[in-house]
């Protein structure tokens, strides 16, 4: 597999490619699939839409790598925290106050059996040469939506009970670690062969919050998930963590990759975290909603900057209105670029 080959430092002649919400709402056969469900976490929870999602983008365009169909949100569902998704909008989750935290965090992991029966259809049907990622929330971001109930620029409870009630959140991200490495850990039972980290929302911390929130949970996680799955790679995604954070947290976590947003300047990357780590992503989704030789330019420039051992992906996920005919046209592009 091309993809286990960069996270093992193996020497490849051209950049795997897979996209961030590779599966979703820009392909007309999603849409047709996601009918068949009532609320999203209920699609997420049918093992043969969820399979079926999954395995649509490689039919397709044919990428190097699957990523399971789920959702961060489902380890608040299993800690029995009311999570619905409106249409068309974001998130809404029950609101998590202090004085029902003991109650909420009611954990159970048999609540995502479903998405292990998911990864196991997916397994079956998935190419030999396709590696299959596995992933959940990072803790902090995790922690952003439990603490905030919906999803915001800011999050600003998380930030307020980050910087004055540090105990709640020891307790809560405590309890996120145990429930996130028997999750993921289920995942690598299941069969996937890598697994990544979203911490999408890592840029609203820096500093000494970025090193307790961000670095610190991540350590422990990675450190916890290689004790016992020495041989599944990690990617870590600290999106919109500054340019000294990504350094850190590239040197500091354990992760085997470290997955680039679209602000982290090619040349930064070269000549400081590539020395680190492999890594992944950065070109703008905002090209590749555009297409055409823009978005070429910009690939050719990441393969020239940091490939071939390079995971090529995106900065954040696919914009939904973005044409299915320029994802078709970018992966062919990119698998073309050898050396
Ligand atoms: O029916 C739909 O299309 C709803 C949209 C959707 C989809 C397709 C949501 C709701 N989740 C997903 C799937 C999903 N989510 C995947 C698997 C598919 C793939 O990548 O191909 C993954 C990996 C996620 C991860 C996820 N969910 C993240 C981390 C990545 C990121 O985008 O930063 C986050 C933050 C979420 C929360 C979430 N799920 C969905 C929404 C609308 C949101 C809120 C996003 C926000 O805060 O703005």
């Amino acid at each position: 597999m091309i993809l286990l080959n960069v996270l093992r430092n193996i020497q490849t002649t051209r950049m795997p490619v897979w996209l961030m919400r590779q599966a979703g709402r820009y392909l007309p056969e999603y849409r047709e699939l996601r009918n068949k469900a009532d609320g999203f976490i209920d699609f997420c929870l049918s093992p043969e839409l969820a399979a079926r999602a999954t395995l649509q983008p490689i039919e397709k365009f044919g990428m190097d790598a699957a990523i399971l169909f789920a959702d961060i949100l489902l380890i608040p569902f299993a800690f029995d925290q009311k999570v619905v998704f409106n249409e068309g909008g974001g998130p809404i989750l029950e609101a998590l106050s202090e004085e029902k935290q003991l109650g909420l965090l009611n954990w159970d992991i048999e609540r995502l059996n479903p998405v292990f029966e998911t990864i196991e259809r997916v397994y079956d049907e998935l190419d030999d040469d396709k590696a299959l990622i596995g992933f959940s929330g990072g803790l902090w971001t995790v922690a952003c939506y439990m603490m905030q109930g919906r999803s915001q620029p800011s999050f600003p409870k998380a930030l307020a009970c980050a910087q004055y009630d540090p105990e709640f959140m020891k307790f809560l991200m405590d309890a996120l670690h145990d429930a996130t490495l028997e999750y993921l850990g289920r995942q690598i039972e299941a069969g996937v062969d890598v697994l990544q980290i979203f911490d999408s929302h890592a840029g609203l911390l820096q500093g000494a919050f970025f090193d307790k929130y961000v670095i610190q949970p991540t350590k422990d996680l990675v450190a916890a998930l290689k004790a016992e799955y020495p041989n599944v790679p990690v990617i870590g995604f600290p999106r919109g963590a500054s340019l000294s954070d990504y350094e850190k947290y590239a040197a500091e976590t354990g992760v085997d990759c470290v997955g680039l947003d679209q602000d982290v300047p090619l040349e930064f990357a070269r000549r400081t975290l590539r020395l680190i780590k492999p890594l992944q992503g950065n070109l703008d989704p905002e090209l590749l909603l555009k297409g055409g030789a823009p978005m070429k330019n910009e690939a050719e420039k990441i393969f020239r900057e940091l490939g071939p051992n390079h995971i090529f992906n995106l900065g954040h996920g696919i914009i939904k209105e973005t044409p299915p005919e320029n994802v078709a046209d970018l992966v062919s592009f990119v698998k073309s670029l050898t050396v």
